[in-house]
């Protein structure tokens, strides 16, 4: 692989099980969910998420995405239910996009592709940190949430009006005062797998839970989405779209349904 992942042919996808085998691994997200094909699991506890806003402390453009990153030393933002035991402290979300409003989202539903997906990041509390909890088969828990074109988002708005601060690689600003449940859409509906983080490294350790009905987002806001660069200020500009990877196999595992 060219020097360091990212989305491009060299370096793509499609390259980074040379560096990180387990690329090819039993659990690897994310996946095409087959409705259908989906066990409704009446045990599966409906999802409680409680955030603090004021654990918001800044946004980052990572040169992969851009993510707002909390304050993650007390349980003051966690998840608890759905599929999981236990507490799990929200660290960060981000997003994936698409060039054009055909593509963009990691998981895809009967093959339908989104235009983009929100990633809450939650760790285990039963872990010392989210850099321990990171390679335990039951380290993480994201949410995954898909956005649609429709009506302009407001809440949306307030995060990504922030954008042009840190419009190249390595930027941060502070970011304060915002509840990412929000976010979310009216009904916490999911589906849920053992899978994996979708970036490199891979690992095998998130319990992904992927809300069923999406939120809006205007097409003039994917745009704004589309403005940032992957590149750093000096280098040559590049726009920072399909940073997405596609669905991945199966290999057996269960997907389950909150809902009927
Ligand atoms: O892409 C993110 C990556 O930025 C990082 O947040 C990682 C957790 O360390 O998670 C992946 S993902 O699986 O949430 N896409
Ligand atoms: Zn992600």
């Amino acid at each position: 692989m060219s020097h360091g992942w990212g989305y491009g042919a060299a370096n793509g996808p499609d390259k980074w099980g040379e560096e990180f085998p387990v690329a090819n691994g039993p659990r690897q997200s994310p996946i095409n969910i087959v409705p259908k094909e989906a066990q409704h699991d009446s045990s599966l506890k409906a999802l409680k998420v409680r955030y603090d806003p004021s654990n918001a402390k800044g946004i980052l453009n990572n040169g992969h995405s851009f993510q707002v990153d909390f304050v993650d030393d007390t349980d003051s933002s966690i998840l608890t239910g759905g599929p999981v035991s236990g507490k799990y402290r929200l660290k960060q979300f981000h997003f994936h996009w698409g060039v054009s409003d055909d593509c963009g989202s990691e998981h895809t539903v009967n093959g339908v592709r989104f235009p983009c997906e929100l990633h809450l990041v939650h760790w285990n509390t039963k872990y010392p940190s989210f850099g321990e909890a990171v390679s335990q088969p039951d380290g993480l828990a994201v949410i995954g949430v898909f956005l649609k074109i429709g009506a302009a988002n407001p809440r949306l708005q307030k995060v990504l009006d922030n954008l042009d601060a840190i419009k190249t690689k390595g930027k941060q600003t502070t970011f304060s005062n915002f509840d990412p449940k929000t976010l979310l859409p009216g009904s916490l509906d999911y589906w849920t797998y053992e899978g994996s983080l979708t970036t490199p490294p891979l690992l095998e350790s998130v319990t992904w839970i992927v809300l069923k009905e999406p939120i809006s987002v205007s097409s003039s806001q994917m745009s704004k989405f589309r403005s940032l660069l992957f590149s750093a200020e000096g280098e040559v500009p590049c726009n920072m779209v399909n940073n997405y990877r596609p669905p991945q196999l199966l290999k057996g595992r269960q997907v389950r349904a909150s809902f009927k």
